[in-house]
C-alpha cells in the first residue's frame, strides 16, 4: 500500500453553507470533488500526527463511498485511527457524542440533513471540531480558502474495507475501529433522563408515535423508545433507514411528516408524536391534535428544564437563532438568567456552551439541544418531552396552553420560497436593504416599524463577527418580520419569511397562527414585492 499525491484543480465552487458543503450527488461524484473538499478540511484543521477522526454519516445515497474515499486519505494524512459507524452510520448527535466521549480531534459527519437523498438528489460533509460541534465560521472560511488554490491532495492506495463488521481493521499505519453507531449515544441519553418515570408512563398506557422518516434515527429510536423505555411494538414508524429514505422528503414539519400528522390528527390519535429528520437532528413535537412549535418547544423545555434529572440545576443561559420567536426570551427573563441571539446555523452555539455562558439552545427550524452534546439532537428533545409528560402527567396542549397563560404566545410562521431565480431573490433582500430609512417609523395598520438592520452577531466568547444575517424589520410592540436566503439549499436561492407576533391576551391564544399573523404576512409580501419580483403567488413551504 502506498501514499499517492494526486494532482487536482480547484473546483469553482466549494463554499460551505449554513451547515458544511451541500452539493447533488453528481457534483460529489464528480472526479476530484469530495477528495479536493476533505484535503482541504485536513489543510485546515492542523491535526497532529497520529490523531483521531470520528467518520459517519446519515446513510444516504453515496455514503458509502464517500466514507471510503476519506479513510484512505486521513490515513495518508497522517491520522493515527478512526472511528466509524457501523455500516458508516451515525445520527448527526450521536458524531458529537463519539467526539466528545473518546476525547478525538474531530470528525466529518456526512449528511444533507431533511434534504432528500438519492443518485439526483443531496449529499454534504462538514467538519466537526474536538468539542464536537461544526467547525467555527473562521475554520469554514479557512477551509474555503484552501478549495481555492488546492493543487493536490494525498490518498491511500488500497482496497476498500469492510465496515460492517464491528472491530478493529488497519489501512496502511492506521486504525479503523468499526463502533456500533447507537449505544454510546443511547447510554447518553440514559444519564439525563429519567427512564425509570418514561417507562413507567409508557406502561401506564400513554401512547406514543416517532416518525423515523426512513431516515438514521430508525434504529436509535428502536433501541431507546422501545427496547430501554417498553414503548409497544410499532411505536417506530419508518424505522428502517433507506439511501433515498423511501423517495421522500426526511424533514420533519407539517408537510413533509404527512404519515405521522394524520395519525396524530385522527380518530384514534396516540398521546404524543415526534418525528425527526435525515440525520437525526431536528425534532417535531406533536400532542393529540395539537402542533408544538420549535420556538415554543424551546420554551417550554427550558421552563420545565428541571424535571429531567441532568438538568436538576437549573439552566446557564438559554440561546436562540435570530429568527427563532423570542418565547424563549421570556422564560430566560422569569428563570433570571442570559438569553443570546446568535446568527442562524448551529455553529454559533458552540463556543457559548464550551465557555459554559448556555445549556440549552434551539432554532425555529426544528432544531433543539443542550450542552450534552454539540448538536441539536432530535431524540434528545423527544425524551426530553416525555420526562416532562412523566412527572407533569397532563397532555401536551394543557402544557402549552398554561404555558402560554403564564407567558403570552408568540404567533409563529415562516414562509418558504425555494427554488427561486438567484437574481429575483437577491433584488428582494437588496430592496429591504435600501429601504430602512423609508420603513423605520411608518405604520401599517396596528404595526408601526420601530428600526429596521440587517442582523450582525459579535461572538461574546472569541470576538468575530458575522455580519448579513438577516434583514430585521422590528415593531414597536416586539413583533418582528425576518427575510433571509438559505445557506443549505442546492439549487438557486431559497428566501425565508419568518413571522412572529407577540399575544399576551389568553383568549386570543387559540387562534390559528395563520389568522393571527395575516396582517403581518400581507405587510411582509408588500414591503418586499416578493410577488412581483419572484414570480410567486405562494410559498413552497409554510412551517
Ligand atoms: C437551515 C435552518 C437552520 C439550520 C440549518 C441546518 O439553514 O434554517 O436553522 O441550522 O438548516 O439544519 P438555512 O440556511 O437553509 O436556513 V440541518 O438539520 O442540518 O443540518
Ligand atoms: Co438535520
Amino acid at each position: 500500500m502506498s501514499i499517492r499525491t494526486v494532482i487536482t484543480q480547484p473546483f469553482p465552487d466549494q463554499k460551505p453553507g449554513t451547515s458544511g458543503l451541500r452539493k447533488k450527488v453528481p457534483v460529489f461524484q464528480q472526479a476530484n470533488y469530495l477528495e479536493n473538499f476533505v484535503q482541504s478540511i485536513f489543510d485546515s484543521i492542523a491535526a497532529p500526527q497520529g490523531a483521531t477522526l470520528v467518520v459517519g454519516g446519515d446513510g444516504r445515497y453515496y455514503n458509502r463511498e464517500a466514507i471510503q474515499i476519506i479513510l484512505k486519505m486521513a490515513a495518508a494524512n497522517g491520522f493515527g485511527e478512526v472511528l466509524v459507524g457501523r455500516g458508516g452510520i451515525l445520527s448527526t448527535p450521536a458524531a458529537s457524542c463519539v467526539i466528545r466521549k473518546y476525547d478525538t480531534f474531530g470528525g466529518i459527519i456526512l449528511s444533507a440533513s431533511h434534504n432528500p437523498g438519492g443518485p439526483k438528489e443531496d449529499f454534504g460533509i462538514k467538519f466537526n471540531s474536538s468539542n464536537g460541534g461544526p467547525a467555527t465560521e473562521t475554520v469554514t472560511d479557512a477551509i474555503f480558502a484552501k478549495t481555492k488554490s488546492i493543487a493536490t491532495y494525498r490518498i491511500l492506495d488500497a482496497a476498500d474495507i469492510s465496515l460492517d463488521e464491528l472491530g478493529e481493521t488497519t489501512l496502511g499505519a492506521m486504525k479503523v475501529k468499526v463502533i456500533d453507531p447507537v449505544t454510546d449515544y443511547a447510554d447518553l441519553m440514559a444519564s439525563l433522563f429519567d427512564f425509570n418515570a418514561i417507562s413507567a408512563l409508557l406502561k401506564s398506557g400513554f401512547r406514543i408515535k416517532f416518525d423515523a422518516m426512513h431516515a438514521v434515527n430508525g434504529p436509535y429510536a428502536h433501541e431507546i423508545l422501545e427496547h430501554r423505555l417498553g414503548a409497544a411494538a410499532g411505536s417506530v414508524m419508518n424505522g428502517v433507514p433507506l439511501e433515498d429514505f423511501g423517495g421522500g422528503h426526511p424533514d420533519p414539519n407539517l408537510t413533509y411528516a404527512h404519515d405521522l400528522v394524520e395519525i396524530m390528527y385522527g380518530d384514534d390519535a396516540p398521546d404524543f408524536g415526534a418525528a425527526s429528520d435525515g440525520d437525526g437532528d431536528r425534532n417535531m413535537v406533536l400532542g393529540k391534535h395539537f402542533f408544538v412549535t420549535p420556538s415554543d418547544s424551546l420554551a417550554l423545555l427550558a421552563a420545565n428544564a428541571t424535571s429531567a434529572p441532568g438538568y436538576k440545576k437549573g439552566l446557564a443561559g438559554i440561546a436562540r437563532s435570530m429568527p427563532t420567536s423570542a418565547a424563549a426570551d421570556r422564560v430566560a427573563k422569569a428563570l433570571n438568567i442570559p438569553c443570546y441571539e446568535t446568527p442562524t446555523g448551529w455553529k454559533f452555539f458552540g463556543n457559548l456552551m464550551d465557555a459554559g455562558k448556555v445549556t440549552l439552545c434551539g432554532e425555529e427550524s426544528f432544531g433543539t439541544g443542550s450542552d450534552h452534546v454539540r448538536e441539536k439532537d432530535g431524540l434528545w428533545a423527544v425524551l426530553f418531552w416525555l420526562n416532562i409528560l412523566a412527572v407533569r402527567k397532563q397532555s401536551v396542549e394543557a402544557i402549552v396552553l398554561e404555558h402560554w397563560a403564564k407567558f403570552g404566545r408568540n404567533f409563529y410562521s415562516r414562509y418558504d420560497y425555494e427554488g427561486l431565480p438567484t437574481e429575483a431573490a437577491n433584488g428582494v433582500m437588496q430592496l429591504l436593504r435600501d429601504s430602512f430609512t423609508i420603513l423605520t417609523g411608518k405604520t401599517f395598520g396596528k404595526y408601526t416599524v420601530q428600526t429596521c438592520d440587517d442582523f450582525s452577531y459579535t461572538d461574546p466568547v472569541d470576538g468575530s463577527v458575522s455580519k448579513n444575517q438577516g434583514v430585521r424589520i422590528l415593531f414597536s410592540d416586539g413583533s418582528r418580520i425576518i427575510y433571509r436566503l438559505s445557506g443549505t439549499g442546492t439549487e438557486g436561492a431559497t428566501l425565508r419569511v419568518y413571522l412572529e407576533a407577540y399575544e399576551a391576551d389568553a383568549s386570543q391564544h387559540h387562534l390559528d397562527a395563520q389568522v393571527a399573523l395575516k396582517d403581518l404576512i400581507d405587510i411582509a409580501l408588500d414591503i418586499s414585492e416578493l410577488v412581483k419580483r419572484t414570480g410567486r403567488e405562494r410559498p413552497t413551504v409554510i412551517t
